[in-house]
């Protein structure tokens, strides 16, 4: 009974992020000389208590931060955020003039097509991962 006990506790530990689902994921194709991009998806908490994205990180790049675009007085500027909160049953987007993983630093030449594999962090330590194509414009 012990090991089934065990077993289950494993499988709901490998289930990356649990009952958090991921949708429209997509990196925006890097314009020629460009040091940076962003990365976009919708984020559903499918849980029943809040989920607190606190951080992200890909193999594709060496610094990935939380961004929210914000724009006064007719200015757009972007805005580090350092956790965003999922409540229960709630979708967060993260898209364009909006929310976005910024990426920057990359590890390499990031072409169209290619995929990118990223962690979001939650703040009570569990792991949510997903790809997303490397695209000019969302599917
Ligand atoms: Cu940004």
């Amino acid at each position: 009974m012990r090991i089934l006990v065990w077993a289950v506790l494993l499988l709901s530990a490998c289930s990356g992020g649990g009952d958090a689902v991921i949708a429209n994921p997509w990196v925006r194709a890097m314009p020629p000389g460009s040091a940076m991009t962003a990365a976009y998806f919708e984020f559903s908490n499918r849980t029943g208590s809040d989920q607190t994205i606190v951080a992200a990180s890909s193999d594709a790049f060496e610094l990935v931060e939380i961004h929210r675009t914000v724009t006064a007085d007719g200015i757009s500027r972007m805005q580090q955020e350092d956790a965003v909160v999922v409540a229960p049953g709630e979708t967060v987007s993260f898209a364009p003039q909006g929310r976005h993983l910024m990426l920057m630093r990359p590890r390499g030449t990031i072409q169209p097509g290619q995929v990118i594999g990223f962690d979001l962090h939650l703040d009570d330590g569990q792991i949510v991962t997903f790809s997303a194509e490397v695209r000019q414009t969302p599917k």
